[in-house]
């Protein structure tokens, strides 16, 4: 097994231990890392997020928020976001990635859902606020931007159900929240799996955004990066054209509600019978191949 720093990749962690790790990362790099909370999920579990920063910020540095979790059973999706946290924080050789430019990463965007996940159904997707008929909704079809157009359900037992309004989930609007208070995001990246694609906006509609070709250009050169590693190759294009319209995703937010202007989701590879369900033997390869990707697109937007 291999151990970086305090934790392995060879296994997935629980909510508490997610937290446990960056609280641990704080105490040890006070320099470098502060932490925050997003807030509190529905069942009141702490959302932690983890600011790296090599400290001056004069001129302010670009900003990339980057999340993993919205999803509870893509389980795949928090163990990058942790390597990649792992990986700035506890490995001198990366502290060039975080010198023109502040990292923001949120690991456990669901963590009800996320333990739900472990303990009781381990495909769950949704968050777990209660319903009448059925418990949950895809927090991935919750966020206020033409909201309920498309690919999303107004029945509470769909897997994609958008729930009562924009914004019912706690979950959601602490996101939004956060992203319209910080100043300088940039660049927004949500972790989900599986089936390697990293997809841009819009998703609600057959529409590309107007940076579409920057988005398609960097997205390839991510590619490039993770292929050279393993030879995994990712599929490039508008949600819309990619996979399918789906209305109310946190990444059509970021862009059309926060205004930010670099705005991925990154469909991490899959594994296992359902294809959630990545063995954790093979964690550490995604991992690695992933890392290299999201590094070229964090020296992306410190240079731009
Ligand atoms: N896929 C995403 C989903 O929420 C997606 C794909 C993202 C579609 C953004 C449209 C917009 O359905 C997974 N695996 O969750
Ligand atoms: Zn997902």
């Amino acid at each position: 097994t291999s151990k970086s720093g305090r934790i392995a990749f060879d296994q997935y962690y629980r909510h508490d231990e997610i937290n446990a790790y960056l609280e641990q990362l704080a105490a040890d790099y006070p320099d470098i890392v502060t932490l925050d909370t997003l807030g509190q999920s529905y069942e009141k579990r702490d959302m932690k997020l983890i600011r790296i920063s090599s400290g001056s910020s004069d001129p302010p540095k670009p900003v990339i928020f980057v999340d993993a979790g919205i999803h509870a059973r893509e389980w795949i999706a928090p163990a990058v976001a942790l390597y990649l946290i792992n990986q700035l924080v506890e490995t001198k050789d990366n502290s060039g990635l975080y010198e023109g430019v502040n990292w923001i990463i949120l690991p456990s965007l669901n963590p009800d859902g996320y333990e739900y996940s472990w303990d009781e159904d381990r495909l769950w997707r949704k968050t777990v606020s209660p319903g009448t008929e059925c418990n949950g909704c895809d927090a991935n079809r919750n966020f206020g931007f033409h909201w309920m157009e498309s690919g999303a359900s107004s029945w509470e037992c769909s897997e994609t159900y958008a729930g009562k309004e924009a914004f019912s989930e706690v979950e959601a609007r602490n996101l939004r929240d956060y992203l319209n208070k910080t100043e300088n995001i940039e660049a927004y990246l949500t972790l989900h799996s599986y089936g390697q694609y990293l997809l841009y906006p819009w998703g609600y509609a057959d529409i590309l955004c107007d940076n579409w070709k920057e988005l398609d250009d960097l997205a390839h050169d991510m590619d490039d990066a993770i292929s050279a590693v393993s030879g995994t190759r990712y599929t490039i294009g508008s949600s819309t054209e990619t996979l399918y319209a789906a209305a109310g995703a946190s990444d059509d937010w970021a862009m059309g509600g926060a205004g930010i202007t670099i705005v991925y989701t990154m469909e991490l590879p899959g594994g296992g019978i359902y294809g959630f369900d990545l063995p954790p033997e093979e964690i550490e390869g995604v991992v690695v191949e992933s890392f290299e990707g999201l590094k070229v697109f964090g020296n992306y937007v410190a240079k731009n």
